[in-house]
């Protein structure tokens, strides 16, 4: 039976039910015998995006007419994971669409697993773009995301007998129904090539190789409301021009089409190792390719929108905001294009680019700090080169000019690095001289900017320097999610306005000790954890206990991440487990630790740590005599869906990093709103988060941010004593109780300056014995599970101040300078 072209916007679940059918008949992707969960997933998909595409180009037609000033968000990285659960419960026809599929005789839920995650970036940073796309159309903001269209997003873990296992992630294996190509918005980026000198003196970038930019846009619903945003992915392509036919016809398959090649190099996979000097190379066309591809599009659009304006007017109608200093070539981008493309000089494009570009830090860490090489920079963007050596000169003539105090502070503060060994280019320093504001993303981390790492500059631009705490999206993170305990915060709050106005979850406060809403929490988080109990049995297949406490770190794995710390203490609680009498044993908390997340292909280290933790689960999990009292479980491949589905079911979640080392962390702001709690250290948002739930219900240890470097220092000299609990859990491993794997160089990374250790660089012996004391009140505070459930309700009640919508709110008004723009 042919279904009729029923009206895409109705919303009876009958109408909804034919607009399906209609996609598996007239947008054929499978054989047509075929509607099956996979088949009812793209029909379903498409039939959404009918819907979206028309208040998605309301939106477009509404900005266009009302000309507001617009932010485009840069970033390298976008972690968007599925979009379809996100884009029915936006456009609220949750119920609808689940009555629909279930006449056509399929269930929502499964449907929403079939679809791929678009895991376009690698954690925070990605995770924080996707977050602040979703507030920006929430909050009604002319606001834009900039990315690439990586082919490969971020691997897939296996986990093998060897430990991980990278795979490639195809997420455009079938085709993804939510991106839209742009086969008319289409721009020309350069590589390589030479400066050439006009007669007048201006100076113009020829030659090289030229590629292709070809939009992509993937529509972001507003929250029950009817502006649609757009990311916008740059794919890369060579023209007809650059296949050549003549080769083509010798027989020369290879060389015609090496152009094509190198063109899809670029958007090939994100984050290509580096350790060679092609990969930087292509690193940095990367990023090249994103910034020259969105410049012209939003000087276009600037244009376009009105002819014939004045180019001053340009800051008052366009903000970039760099995520990280991965897109700072858009500044040098920015002037080639006003000087040299459009004729303006060089203060006159000077004072645009500084009052339109600002600047956010995600980290402290030096190694993620970026400088390239000055030699790569001058052979790919040798106009840029020019531009950036001005830039720097003139910083370095202000300076001595105004501030004779800060002489000897400019080496340190100027852009080129010009070490003979390795000259380079310092892109946060270039960030910070070039942009109106500079932000970090937690108040301990902003404070430690200015203390430490841009100290300089405050003293030069005292009121550069921001703080905007991060924050995540309420409606991936708790509506979406864990809709059992939204439905409980709606009936006790009497409105469901806390999915955009998260502040009113302070309302919980006063039931937090509740037994009705006590047993209500108690059974939603029940419900959870057993749901999350058969995920784990079908990807491990170890059985967890929910009567068991559920103990959470899943993160990228990272020495200043501490899971080593985590799974020293697991270890340690497993022997002493060992040595109870089972008496004894029946008096401890039974947990089930989880550990999860992805180790960078070449982080050695990392690696260790990852077939550490599957080996020690591989004989706790086994051991009849204490395998009722803990489990020990490594989740493969953590992304965001697994993220969705082990949130809600956590009550405890690790957030230890070394202090001052985690710029913010954001997955702690997502257990807090689900009522789980925190163990962790007084690092990044842990401190706010803290502050806003009440330190009685924060499990808090380890050294503070100040102590650190002398804690090191005596770290690194022999002058610590280490604890013996420490000793023990370390010697444990070194007899072999976990297997014949080499863990010598991991353990040794551990010591203190003894000839072969690194010096513990993060603390790990020190924290130790703070951490398992915070553990043992864990397990105490466990027990009481009334006070428990309070602690939970009071978690969840303090975290308003981190939904992302405040977070953008701040960016909107005291750095973009951007107002609501809202399509009626
Ligand atoms: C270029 C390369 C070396 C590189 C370095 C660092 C690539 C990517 C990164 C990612 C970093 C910048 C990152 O993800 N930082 C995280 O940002 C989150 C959002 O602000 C924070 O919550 C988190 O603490 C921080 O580690």
């Amino acid at each position: 039976k042919i279904p009729a072209a029923a009206n895409p916007l109705a919303n009876e679940p009958s109408a909804i039910a034919s607009n399906i059918s209609y996609h598996v008949q007239y947008s054929p992707h499978f054989s047509p015998t075929k509607f099956e969960p996979e088949q009812a997933f793209f029909a379903t998909a498409e039939s959404v995006r009918d819907r979206l595409i028309q208040q998605w180009n309301e939106t477009y037609h509404h900005f266009n007419k009302v000309d507001p000033k617009q932010t485009y968000y840069l970033s390298m990285e976008f972690l968007q994971g599925r979009t379809l659960t996100n884009a029915i419960g936006s456009l609220d026809i949750q119920n609808a669409y689940a009555d629909a599929l279930n006449n056509l005789g399929h269930v929502l839920e499964e449907i929403a697993e079939q679809e791929k995650d678009a895991a376009l970036g690698n954690g925070g940073l990605g995770r924080l773009a996707s977050c602040f796309l979703d507030s920006m159309a929430t909050l009604n903001l002319p606001a834009w995301g900039y990315g690439l269209r990586y082919r490969y997003g971020l691997f897939k873990q296996k986990i093998t007998k060897q430990g991980q296992e990278e795979v490639a992630e195809d997420w455009l294996e079938k085709f993804s129904p939510w991106e839209v190509v742009r086969h008319d918005v289409v721009f020309p980026v350069r590589f390589f090539g030479s400066v050439m000198v006009n007669p007048n003196g201006t100076r113009k970038w020829v030659g090289g190789e030229v590629v292709q930019a070809v939009a992509y846009d993937i529509p972001i619903p507003g929250y029950k409301t009817k502006n649609t945003i757009s990311l916008r992915l740059w794919d890369a392509k060579a023209s007809a021009e650059d296949f050549n036919l003549f080769q083509f016809n010798d027989g020369q398959y290879e060389s015609a089409a090496q152009l094509h090649s190198r063109a899809q190099q670029i958007c090939a996979v994100l984050y290509p190792g580096d350790s060679t000097e092609e990969g930087k190379l292509l690193r940095l066309k990367q990023q090249f390719f994103l910034c020259s591809a969105s410049l012209q599009d939003m000087i276009l659009r600037f244009k376009e929108r009105k002819s014939g304006r004045q180019w001053s007017e340009f800051p008052s109608k366009v903000a970039v905001q760099l995520n990280d200093t991965h897109p700072t070539l858009a500044i040098p981008e920015l002037m080639r294009l006003l000087m040299d493309e459009e004729g303006l000089g060089w203060d006159e494009a000077w004072d645009i680019t500084t009052r339109t570009v600002a600047y956010t830090n995600h980290t402290v860490l030096p190694e993620a700090l970026e400088k390239w090489s000055q030699a790569v920079m001058w052979k790919l963007l040798p106009r840029h080169m020019e531009i950036i050596e001005e830039i720097d000169k003139r910083f370095i003539a202000m300076v001595r000019s105004t501030r004779s105090d800060l002489e000897s502070k400019i080496p340190s503060m100027c852009i080129l690095d010009n070490n003979p060994k390795k000259p380079v280019v310092r892109m946060a320093n270039l960030c910070v001289v070039s942009a109106h504001t500079v932000n970090g993303v937690a108040q301990l981390h902003s404070d430690i900017l200015k203390a430490d790492l841009f100290a300089d500059y405050v003293s030069l631009w005292p009121n550069k320097l921001q703080n905007k705490t991060n924050g995540i999206t309420p409606r991936r993170w708790l509506r979406f999610c864990n809709p059992e305990l939204s439905k409980i915060i709606t009936k006790w709050l009497k409105t469901d306005q806390w999915v955009t106005n998260l502040d009113l979850l302070v309302g919980l406060r006063q039931f937090a000790d509740n037994t009705e809403l006590q047993a209500e929490w108690e059974s939603a988080k029940m419900a959870s954890k057993k749901h999350l109990a058969d995920y784990i049995w079908r990807v491990t297949g170890v059985t967890i206990d929910p009567n068991s406490l559920f103990d959470i770190q899943v993160k990228r794995i990272h020495e200043y991440k501490r899971q080593l710390l985590n799974i020293l203490g697991a270890i340690y609680r497993y022997k002493k487990l060992k040595e109870m009498s089972p008496q004894e044993r029946k008096k401890t908390t039974p947990r089930t630790i989880m550990i999860g997340g992805k180790a960078f292909a070449t982080y050695t280290n990392a690696k260790r740590i990852v077939k550490l933790v599957n080996d020690v689960g591989e004989v706790v999990n086994t051991d009849p005599e204490v395998n009722s009292y803990l489990k020990v479980v490594f989740v493969p491949n953590y992304n965001v869906s697994v993220a969705e589905l082990l949130i809600p079911g956590s009550e405890l979640s690790q957030h230890i990093s070394t202090a001052g080392m985690e710029a913010s962390g954001t997955s702690n702001m997502k257990f807090s709103l689900n009522g789980c709690l925190i163990i962790g250290t007084l690092d990044g948002a842990n401190v706010e988060i803290r502050q806003e739930i009440g330190e009685e219900n924060f499990f808090l240890f380890g050294a503070v941010a100040e102590q650190v470097p002398k804690l090191r220092k005596e770290r690194e000299d022999g002058l610590f004593k280490p604890d013996p609990r420490f000793e023990e859990a370390k010697q444990f491993i070194r007899s072999g109780a976990f297997g014949s794997y080499d863990y010598n160089p991991l353990l040794d990374s551990l010591e203190g300056n003894t000839g072969y250790g690194r010096g513990d660089y993060f603390l790990v012996g020190y924290d130790f014995p703070s951490y398992l004391e915070a553990q043992d009140r864990v397990d105490q505070a466990y027990k009481d599970q009334k006070k428990w459930l309070k602690m939970s309700i009071l978690s969840t009640a303090g975290s308003g101040k981190f939904s992302s919508d405040r977070t953008i709110a701040q960016y909107a008004k005291e750095i973009w300078n951007i107002t609501e723009c809202r399509t009626s």
